[in-house]
């Protein structure tokens, strides 16, 4: 396949309470690092992974924010909510409170959001089995309460973590229509995503040539028509 010229962008956010482990998995899904050091991230950052995956031939770029977890930045975080096309919400399996706010976080997302976003449910440090607070019923039957798939990782041991982003990207995929291929002319062109039909685009621009057309012949027509009577106003006062 020939390299595509543009990447597809999908925007994507990953939501939890703070200490879920939402900085630390970006830093293995991208950098294949892991740091056992927690530093709560302050507002929101962002990190960009090309994938070797392409939808309608253009290869996919994902968007990734990280979002902060403190109830603080909240007013913060939140705003980046538009646009987005998916969501990691994510909690830990050894926190019953990131557990119970997950209803909260889903709550905001489609509070805040108007283009039905993918979301998938991730319950993180998996293996941590000794302190382990919530099982794995519990998180699927919270995840199918929801309407969204569930996954269980372990950024610390690299588990499962690819997995569920290729899984959410498949969701986001699956719902990305394919862009239209009408060359861009002039003034009507439909906006992208528009429901407008291409049909409609077509008879607006047949519609404006003849509008043009018409305005043409008549300024023709008026010019002629005084030309005429300059003619006739000249020779009646010459030949009285
Ligand atoms: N054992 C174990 N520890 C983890 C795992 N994932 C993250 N951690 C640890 O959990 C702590 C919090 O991780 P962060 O990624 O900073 O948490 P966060 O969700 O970004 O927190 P905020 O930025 O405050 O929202 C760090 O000390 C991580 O090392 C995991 O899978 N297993
Ligand atoms: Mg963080």
């Amino acid at each position: 396949m020939d390299e595509p010229k543009f990447g597809r962008v999908f925007k994507v956010l990953f939501v939890g309470d703070s200490k879920a482990g939402k900085t630390t998995f970006l830093m293995r899904y991208c950098d294949s690092t892991f740091t056992s050091r927690f530093v709560p991230t302050v507002g929101i950052d962002f990190k960009v992974k090309i994938l070797d995956r392409y939808i309608y031939d253009e290869k996919i770029k994902l968007q990734l924010w990280d979002t902060a977890g403190q109830e603080c930045y909240l007013r913060i975080t939140t705003a980046y909510f538009l646009g987005a096309k998916g969501f990691v919400l994510m909690f830990d399996l050894t926190s019953q409170d990131s557990f119970q706010s997950v209803r909260k976080w889903m709550t905001l997302i489609s509070d805040l959001t108007s283009n039905n976003p993918k979301v998938i449910l991730v319950g993180n440090k998996s293996d941590l089995t000794e302190s382990r607070v919530i099982t794995k019923e519990q998180g699927m039957d919270l995840a199918q309460s929801l309407g969204i798939e569930y996954f269980e990782t372990s950024v610390k041991d690299d588990t499962k973590v690819t997995e569920a982003v290729d899984k959410l990207v498949t969701l986001i995929c699956s719902a990305t229509t394919k862009p239209t291929e009408v060359p861009i002319t002039t003034m009507f062109r439909p906006p992208e995503n528009s429901s407008m039909q291409l049909l409609d685009y077509d008879r607006q621009m047949a519609e404006l040539r003849n509008r043009r057309k018409s305005k043409e012949i008549f300024h023709q027509g008026t010019i002629v028509f005084v030309g005429c009577a300059c003619a006739i106003l000249f020779c009646a006062y010459y030949f009285k």
